[in-house]
């Protein structure tokens, strides 16, 4: 399965995504890749940082794969100078 989103970020600055996934999941923005765990797994957490994010518009695009059993998936991004916390919906 594949989400892409665009979302416009208000403060520039280092964002760090993370994601719980049961089982495999893959993370981009703006096309770079900042989480790859293609992989069966039980719910694992994940993290990925993007450096120096501009404020404005950037495309998000998360890949997920389930295969078999529970499907589980949680996920947040954090930017980590301004206290400002965004989550996917
Ligand atoms: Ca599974």
């Amino acid at each position: 399965m594949r989400w892409t989103g665009i979302f416009d970020f208000i403060e520039s600055g280092d964002y760090r995504f993370f994601a719980t996934v049961d089982d495999g999941i893959r993370v981009y923005v703006d096309g770079w890749r900042v989480i790859d765990a293609w992989h069966t797994a039980l719910p694992v957490p994940y993290e990925g940082t993007f450096a120096d994010l501009e404020t404005g518009p950037h495309t998000i695009v998360v890949e997920y794969f389930e295969s078999g059993g529970h499907a589980h998936w949680t996920r947040e991004i954090i930017n980590f100078l301004p206290r400002l916390r965004k989550k996917i919906t």
